[in-house]
This record gives structure tokens, C-alpha cells and sequence, in this order.
């Protein structure tokens, strides 16, 4: 595209749209005028794609997800379209910088962590690649609440994102659906067969907004579809004429509550039934969306696994298996056998999570009460599936009812997942070999062959070729353009490991990174850090798993051994944390004011001040991250092991030149593979460790007891943090769940006081290594090149080979 042209368009736009010159746009009309053109340029290709989808009669994934994690889009778009350059002269020609856009553009946190930002770099990834994908999820009003620090404690406060996030959205009201919630069941006989009415219950509208999903220099632009709840009757009018004008609104407004918000908490489940109404709401939508559009191309459903795959982003959207099964018996006529058949042979199932905690179970009496024809459905799943059990186990009652989709009183989500689909996979190499050994055991006795693995990746061209201009353009320069379609290419830069000119232009962007988070946090949390420091991050969900608490212990270790001995010849550090704890978990919520507590006491220390620095960020975000992880020296990946399904912040922190401190857990143990011991710090008791000691009675009190460090830093915990002339906050709460247990369960439940040493040690070893520069970058770069295989697009194209079996629309013109 012309640059003339480009600037015509936003000077159309904004002239039709707000009637004035570029001139005298606002940064806010100028935002949504370019957010405009960029989707007018995009729907040109998204008509090309659906059409070519439709010609080719091709195979589709639907991703169902209740989390899409995508951030800022407009710079995103831009750069798929190769128009970074365009966008950036033009804007400039009248007056504009393009980063003030991006400034204002509102992330789009629509997930919590991990799972939703993994469906966002998925969608990427197809895009790229020209596999054809619709994305589906809830139009949350208000998405991942805004963390405010205030006194060194959490605070929530609502995000609401479509201020600008509107700009990307549109209204599809032409394909809204009904979906029907609570009433009962009325069985009459209809022209010799059972017919099953559902009478008095509320039906809700949901209301699809489409997103469109640009790929890098793609042809391909896809669809992540977002449901919102309506009200079917805005005004009930019988209601309304009996005077009930309260319960009218009433009935609106609880319709419009499903969409409202996004649940903040990851791995911990709460019964909550707005929780399962969403999951209903999002699900049956999208099924009867998908059917609806296959009937209308083929009229008949025997084919749908030949042309959709539905891959489910943990067990959220396991009510899909039901519902289909409801849609195809209950409306479109089918037996039982074939709708199973159907439905067995198109839904696949990631899992994401370890944590026992996090099973989805609910209560039978809610989902009755919500859904009763999908409960009656999944009674009848059950029965025939506990009835093929028996045939697998016979008179194992053991084994039978801990496979059972319904027991106890409780649905359970994550068995009814697995027999409902035909794939089911962990996302790292050591997690589905725990799902395989452990928490699946059984059901991967009777289908080995469901069972796969495909291991996480991420959107490196968001990770590095957006976030790291300056690394992109000298790994261009080294290797060539083509990693950014091929990320195996990436490996080529490992020969640049010796290479002088590399290692010093690496130096450099290194800093330059580290400047501009420095002057980020000196504008945001008014502390001045050295950008000549390690830069020790640790940045992701608050959770006792991943041991934010180990990195604490750690640093406080280092503050006392200072004033100890003030002269010790350490490396200096600055610590940055960046984490979100759900508003109701409490321990995590004292972690985060513990952080801040100690920040508070180091960074007041004059004695200790050119040595150590502790800055926590605040709202840590997408695009919080997008500045934080080029800077980093240091990734800390110390969740227990065994804990931790994958890890994907690990994989953003190498590929931007980071070494990373962790244990044998997730895909750290990949990292390792790929990059070689040499090159990271390995630390920590390792998966079997863990059990054993777990196993034979882990005795956390006689760490603290044999160990002067955890004594004397845990009674500092407990007696009181903080600046030396402001006030101490004592942690008996954390110390006692490290040494004595809380109510909940035993002590140091995560072996935070077992790994301390040797966690301590690998510090020590890292610190004296970033000593020498050289062989430091060295080694980062190592890290860059064997990033190559956590690319998001290796890791769609092993969904592809594995489980998905898609069309690809075309070939990438040169
Ligand atoms: C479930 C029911 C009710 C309310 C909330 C939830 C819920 C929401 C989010 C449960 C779990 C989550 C999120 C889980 C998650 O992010 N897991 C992470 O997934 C990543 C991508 O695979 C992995 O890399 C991480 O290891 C894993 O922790």
C-alpha cells in the first residue's frame, strides 16, 4: 500500500466519521480512525478467507475458550499487515505519533494468566499459517479486574475495556441465538417417538461480536467470535401490564449479568452458579452457531467431524459435549448412537492443570436446576459409560467410581471431558506423562491411544519481533528475515554465540531494554534503579505453587548477609515482581504485601542501596509484559516441581535473552533440552523428590529449626518488616503456613523451606556468572536461538498433525 493512499484513508475516515481534518483529531478520534481502517483493510481478507473455506469445503478448528488473553491489538494489526512503517510516516505527516495510539488503547484482558493468553498466541499462530479457526468466547463487560496498590496491599478496581476495545468489534446481530435456562421437562409421545418439551424456562440472547484475527503477512484473517448476553424480551409485557414493572427490569438485568464479567481466579474452583450459567450461555451458543452453519452449507451432520474439530481450552467448555449431543438428538432428529458418534469423533480436550483443586466438579442439583435436559443427557452418558467400564474393570467398583462422570452428588468435568472426546492432551512433555501416570491413570489405560502431548508455545512474533525491535533487527541482520515465518530458522543465531559484533550489539539492546523499563518504573513507582543491576524478574500469577515466597526468602537472605557484612562483593540486583492475586485468596493477597513490605525496607536502606533494589509493578499485564520481558536478565521459573502444567511466561523471558533460574517443572524441562544445562540454572528437588518426601512425611519444621538462614529470616517475617523508620508488618500467617500448616492442611505445602538452599546456591552461582558479560550473552543467546521450538506456530502445527488434520486455505504468496 501506498503511503498516499494510507493517509487518504484516515483522512476519509475521520472526515466521514467525525467530520474533521487530521489536524484537528483528538488522540482519541485519531486512535479510532486508525483502529478503523485497519479492520476495513482486514475485512477484505476475512471475506477472501471465509469464502475460500467454503469453496474448499474445509476443515475448521473451533477453539472454544472462556479466556482469550489478546492485549493491544491495533499495533498487532498493523504489523501482520507490514504497515508498521506506513502507519508511522503517515501518522507523523499529520501531526501524530503512533505510540501515543498505542498508549491509549486499553489491553484487552479477557483471561487471567497462562490458559487465556495461550488461546490468544494460538490464534496468531493459525492466522500466520492459513488454517482456518474461529475463536470462541464471552464479550465480558469487564475484563481482569485493575490491580491498585494502596498501603502495599491489592485492591481490585473494574476494567472496562471497551472504551476503545469497541473499536474491534462487530455487532453480529443477524446470527444470534437463544439459549434457554432453568424450567421443566415435559415428555409426550409425537408421531410414535418420545418427544421431550422444555417449558417455562428464560431464555437468554446471545449476541455475537466478531474480532478479526490477522496472521503475519497472511492472507488468512480468522474470527474470534464474542457472545454477550440480552435479554430475549426487553420488557416482559405481561409483566408490564400486571404492574410488575420491577420484576421486568429485574429479569433484563439478571440476563445481562452472564456476560458481565470474567471470574478472576485460575486453578481454584468455586461452585458458583453465574460461573456455570456463563459456561452454559458460551457454550450452547457456540454449538448451535456451528451446527447452524454447517446445515446451511451441507444439510446434514453425519459429516461434521470431517469439517470441525472442536478443541476445548481446559474443562470450561465441557459442557459442549451435552449440548451437542441435546442440539442433534432433540432438534435435528438423530438416534443416541449417532450423535455420540458424532460428537466423540469432533470435540478434543486440552488440560491445563495439575492442581487437584482445580477440577471443575459441580453440585447435580445445580445443574439440574439449570439445565435440565443437558442433566438428563449427561445421566445418560454416565450410565453407558460406566456400563463399558465394567466391561474394562470388571467388579472393580474402586476403580469404576472414581471414573464416573457423576458421583457423589457432583458432575465432574474433567472425566466427562475425556469420554466425551476423542483427543485429550497435557501441555508439556512431563504434564501429559502425569496425566498419563497419575491423574489420568485409568482412563489412559482403556484408550492409550486418545492420550497426547503438545507443548506449549508462544506468539514470538508479539514476543520479540514487536516487543524487541532492537533484537529482531540484529537477528534479522545475522540470520535473515525468514524466522519470522519459520521459527526453526531461529536456531541459526546460535552460531552467533562467539560472534564480537553480535554479542556487542546484543549488549546493547540488552540496556537499551533495561533503560526503558527503568524509566518506566521510575515513573510509575517513583524508584530510581540501575540499569547496570541483573534484572531478576519474576513475573505471573500469585500463587504458593509458584514460590514467589522462595524468591523472597532468597532476597532477604541477601539484604541480612549485606548488613551483615556491607563490604561483600555481590552482584547487584534489582527484583522485580509483577503479579495479580485472585480477590479472594487470601495467603496470596499477603504474599503481594509481604513483597511490598520488604520492598520497602531494602529500598530505604542507604546502607544496602547500590546493591539491591525490590520494585514490585503494578497491574501487571500484557502489555506490562511486552516491556518487561526484553529487559530481564534473570527468568524465575521456581514453581514446585511437578506443579506448573507448562509455563509460557518462561518461554517469552529466554526468547528475549533471558537465563532462567528454575526447577525440573513444566517446560522448563524442554528449555533445558533444547538449550543445555550449561546455559541455565537448574535448581531444586525433582518431580519424584517431591512425592517421595511428600510421601514419607516432609517435616518443614526441621528445616526451619536446622537451617540459620530460614531461623533467622523467618523470625524477621514474623516479628515485623519494613523501613527502618516507618512501621513493621508481622506474617505470622505465612510463617505459620511454612512451618506449623494452617487449618486447611500441613505445613510448607510446596516445599518452599526443602528447596531454599539449593535454590540460594544456583543464586549465587548466577550472580557471579553475570559477572563477566560476555559469556553471559553468550549464553543468552543461546537461549534466543533454542526458543525456536516454543513458537506458537510449532506448536498449532503439532495440534494439526496430532488431533486437528485441517485444510490449509493457501500458500503464502512470496
Ligand atoms: C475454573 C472454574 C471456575 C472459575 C475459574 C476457573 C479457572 C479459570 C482459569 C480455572 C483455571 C484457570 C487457568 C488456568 C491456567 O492458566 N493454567 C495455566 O495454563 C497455561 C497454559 O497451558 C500453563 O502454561 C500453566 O502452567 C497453567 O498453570
Amino acid at each position: 500500500m501506498e503511503k498516499k493512499q494510507l493517509r487518504s484513508l484516515i483522512a476519509g475516515k475521520l472526515s466521514r466519521h467525525y467530520g474533521v481534518e487530521p489536524r484537528n483529531a483528538t488522540k482519541n478520534q485519531m486512535y479510532h480512525t486508525c483502529a478503523l481502517v485497519v479492520r476495513d483493510l482486514m475485512m477484505e481478507k476475512w471475506n477472501k478467507t471465509q469464502k475460500e473455506i467454503e469453496k474448499k469445503h474445509a476443515k475448521q478448528v473451533c477453539y472454544l475458550s472462556l479466556e482469550f488473553l489478546i492485549g493491544k491489538s491495533l499495533k498487532n494489526n498493523i504489523y501482520n499487515l507490514g504497515l508498521l512503517d506506513e502507519f508511522q510516516c503517515v501518522l507523523k505527516g499529520m501531526g501524530c505519533d503512533l505510540q501515543d495510539l498505542v498508549d491509549i488503547e486499553e489491553d484487552a484482558a479477557l483471561g487471567n494468566g497462562g490458559l487465556g493468553r495461550l488461546a490468544a498466541c494460538y490464534m496468531d499462530a493459525l492466522a500466520a499459517q492459513n488454517l482456518p479457526a474461529t475463536g470462541f468466547s464471552i464479550l465480558y463487560e469487564y475484563g481482569l479486574f485493575k490491580q491498585r496498590i494502596i498501603e502495599g496491599q491489592q485492591t481490585e478496581l473494574p476494567d472496562s475495556w471497551l472504551d476503545t476495545g469497541r473499536s474491534w468489534l462487530i455487532p453480529r446481530t443477524d446470527e444470534a441465538v437463544e439459549v434457554h435456562f432453568g424450567g421443566e421437562l415435559v415428555e409426550h409421545w409425537e408421531s410414535g417417538h418420545l418427544a421431550i418439551e422444555h417449558q417455562n424456562y428464560t431464555s437468554v440472547t446471545a449476541v455475537p461480536h466478531d474480532m478479526l484475527i490477522s496472521g503475519y503477512q497472511s492472507d488468512t484473517v480468522n474470527t474470534l467470535r464474542l457472545w454477550q448476553a440480552k435479554a430475549t424480551r426487553t420488557l416482559d409485557f405481561k409483566l408490564f401490564g400486571e404492574g410488575d414493572y420491577l420484576r421486568a427490569i429485574e429479569e433484563q438485568a439478571m440476563a445481562e449479568t452472564i456476560s458481565k464479567i470474567l471470574y478472576p481466579e485460575d486453578k481454584h474452583v468455586e461452585g458458583k452458579s453465574l460461573r456455570l450459567k456463563q459456561q452454559y450461555f458460551f457454550v450452547s451458543a457456540s454449538i448451535q452457531n456451528i451446527i447452524n452453519h454447517h446445515m446451511r452449507t451441507y444439510g446434514r451432520l453425519d459429516n461434521l467431524p470431517k469439517r470441525v474439530v472442536i478443541q476445548i481450552n481446559d474443562t470450561h467448555p465441557t459442557l459442549v459435549i451435552p449440548e451437542m449431543m441435546r442440539i442433534m438428538m432433540d432438534v435435528h432428529g438423530l438416534t443416541w448412537e449417532d450423535a455420540w458418534d458424532i460428537t466423540t469423533h469432533t470435540v478434543a480436550y486440552t488440560n491445563h492443570t495439575i492442581m487437584p483443586e482445580a477440577l471443575e466438579r459441580w453440585s447435580e442439583d445445580l445443574v439440574k436446576s439449570i439445565m435440565p435436559r443437558v442433566y438428563q443427557i449427561i445421566v445418560e452418558i454416565n450410565r453407558r459409560f460406566c456400563e463399558d467400564l465394567w466391561n474394562f474393570y470388571p467388579n472393580d467398583w474402586d476403580t469404576i467410581s472414581k471414573m464416573a462422570i457423576i458421583a457423589y452428588n457432583e458432575v465432574r468435568m474433567a472425566n466427562l471431558a475425556i469420554a466425551g472426546s476423542f483427543s485429550v492432551n497435557g501441555v508439556s512433555a512431563l504434564h501429559s506423562q502425569i496425566l498419563k501416570d497419575d491423574s489420568f491413570k485409568d482412563f489412559y489405560h482403556v484408550t492409550p491411544a486418545k492420550f497426547n502431548n503438545v507443548t506449549n508455545g508462544i506468539a514470538y512474533r508479539r514476543w520479540m519481533g514487536q516487543a524487541n525491535e532492537g533484537l529482531t533487527a540484529l537477528v534479522t541482520d545475522k540470520i535473515g528475515p525468514d524466522f519470522l515465518k519459520d521459527p526453526k530458522e531461529l536456531k541459526n543465531f546460535a552460531a552467533f554465540a562467539e560472534d564480537e559484533d553480535t554479542l556487542t550489539r546484543f549488549d546493547k539492546i540488552k540496556r537499551d531494554n533495561k533503560e526503558r523499563l527503568a524509566r518506566y518504573i521510575k515513573e510509575h513507582n517513583g524508584i530510581t534503579v540501575d540499569p547496570d543491576s541483573m534484572f531478576d524478574v519474576q513475573a505471573k500469577r500469585l500463587h504458593e505453587y509458584k514460590r514467589q515466597t522462595l524468591n523472597i526468602l532468597h532476597i532477604l537472605r541477601m539484604y541480612y548477609e549485606l548488613k551483615d557484612n556491607p563490604n561483600l562483593d555481590v552482584t547487584p540486583r534489582t527484583f522485580i515482581f509483577g503479579a495479580k492475586a485472585a480477590p479472594g485468596y487470601y495467603t496470596a493477597k499477603q504474599i503481594i504485601r509481604l513483597i511490598h513490605s520488604v520492598a520497602d525496607m531494602i529500598n530505604n536502606d542507604p546502607q544496602v542501596n547500590d546493591k539491591l533494589k525490590v520494585v514490585f509493578l503494578e497491574d501487571y499485564k500484557v502489555s506490562i509484559a511486552e516491556i518487561l520481558m526484553p529487559a530481564a536478565n534473570l527468568s524465575e521459573q521456581i514453581s514446585t516441581a511437578g506443579r506448573e502444567a507448562s509455563g509460557t511466561g518462561n518461554m517469552k523471558f529466554m526468547l528475549n535473552g533471558a537465563l532462567t533460574i528454575g526447577t525440573m517443572d513444566g517446560a522448563n524441562i524442554e528449555i533445558c533440552e533444547s538449550v543445555g544445562e550449561e546455559n541455565m540454572f537448574i535448581f531444586g528437588l525433582r518431580k519424584d523428590e517431591v512425592l517421595d518426601l511428600q510421601r514419607n512425611g516432609y517435616n518443614a519444621m526441621y528445616y526451619y529449626q536446622q537451617n540459620a538462614w530460614l531461623s533467622r529470616i523467618l523470625n524477621s517475617i514474623q516479628n515485623g518488616i519494613g523501613r527502618a523508620d516507618g512501621p513493621q508488618v508481622s506474617y505470622q500467617d505465612i510463617v505459620h503456613s511454612l512451618i506449623i500448616g494452617n487449618d486447611y492442611g500441613t505445613a510448607d505445602p510446596y516445599l518452599v523451606l526443602a528447596d531454599f538452599e539449593d535454590y540460594c546456591r544456583v543464586q549465587r552461582i548466577a550472580g557471579e556468572q553475570f559477572k563477566d558479560a560476555k559469556t553471559w550473552n553468550q549464553k543468552a543467546i543461546i537461549n534466543v536461538a533454542g526458543a525456536h521450538i516454543f513458537a506458537a506456530d510449532r506448536s498449532v502445527q503439532d495440534y494439526n498433525e496430532r488431533i486437528w488434520h485441517l485444510t490449509t486455505l493457501w500458500k503464502d504468496k512470496k
